[in-house]
């Protein structure tokens, strides 16, 4: 299908009624729907879709860079080039035995990229992205005989929520985390749980494979399940923070929350010849019980 600039996209639909929907510029999931056509991720209402720039929201790529820790634009050009979908890409057998519908998408340097990062020519970086029950994506980067090279990464997904204020993430308790709000300081996690009063963005170093974010209130739980990713990013921008950016409505901050998946804090090293593999599994679970425990 085509989208908003003629550019194409991939829909994905699985027999119960599931479905996401990738874009090729970026490489992007823009959409992930439940089986009742509920969406599950946020993307602004104010959200520019005018390429180069990644449309705020779903599940922007950031490599090779996450954020503007390097000489690189903020989190890279991946999620800012155009893609082209493998017509015969290697063939995967399903983990859980579950039928999936799935499609490759594939990022190869061109001509004028060269320049903006040394490696450019070097390397091909391939998503596989599934939908079963659940969206699956993995990222696999190769370096193709160049020279060695390093890179961050991150899955940086919005999850639609219905009242940040009424959310809770488990599974990141007791670990250390750079505070982006405190010039990358190292600090160490004290909540039982993860809730929101005000801004937050912060690395956690070391994070467990499974995350929860839960929705109090839609009575809904996103699980997260990684492999290949040791860091989680939890971002919501609060309010001043939203009015400063053009892309976001001023009050959207309470319907969004970003926790992605990534490598961050030690940078993936590949030599030639070398492939890394990042995996992220998204499920979206009614809450067993609404009772707060
Ligand atoms: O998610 C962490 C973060 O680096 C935040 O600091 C904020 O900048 C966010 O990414 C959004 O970045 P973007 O380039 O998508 O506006």
């Amino acid at each position: 299908t085509k989208d908003w600039n003629g550019i194409d996209q991939v829909v994905l639909r699985v027999p119960r009624g599931a479905s996401a929907r990738v874009s090729l510029h970026g490489g992007q999931v823009i959409s992930w729907r439940n089986e009742r056509g509920e969406e599950l991720l946020f993307t602004s209402n104010k959200a520019i879709f005018k390429p180069p720039k990644a449309m705020r929201g779903g599940i922007p790529i950031c490599f090779p860079q996450f954020g503007n820790c390097g000489s690189l634009e903020q989190h890279g050009f991946a999620r800012n080039k155009m893609w082209t979908i493998d017509n015969d890409p290697p063939h995967l057998p399903s983990s859980d035995g579950n039928a999936k519908v799935s499609v490759d998408l594939l990022l190869k340097p061109s001509e004028d990229d060269m320049k903006c990062w040394p490696h450019y020519f070097e390397f091909r970086l391939r998503v596989s992205l599934s939908m079963g029950g659940d969206l699956t994506m993995i990222s696999r980067i190769r370096n193709i005989n160049g020279k060695p090279f390093s890179f961050s990464f991150a899955y940086h997904t919005y999850f639609s929520v219905s009242d940040i204020s009424e959310v809770r993430i488990e599974g990141l308790e007791t670990l250390d985390y750079l505070d982006n709000l405190q010039q990358r300081e190292r600090l160490t996690e004290q909540g039982d749980a993860i809730t929101f009063e005000s801004e937050v963005d912060r690395v956690y170093l070391g994070s467990p494979n499974v995350i929860a974010v839960l929705d109090h209130e839609k009575k809904r739980t996103f699980v997260i399940r990684k492999e290949g990713l040791p860091d989680a990013v939890v971002w919501n921008p609060w309010e001043k923070k939203s009015k400063s950016m053009v892309d976001l409505g001023d009050e959207e901050y309470k319907q969004m929350l970003c926790v992605d998946a990534a490598a961050i804090e030690r940078s993936i090293n590949l030599k030639p010849g070398e492939e890394w593999t990042g995996r992220l599994e998204l499920s979206a679970v009614p809450n067993t019980c609404c009772c707060d425990h």
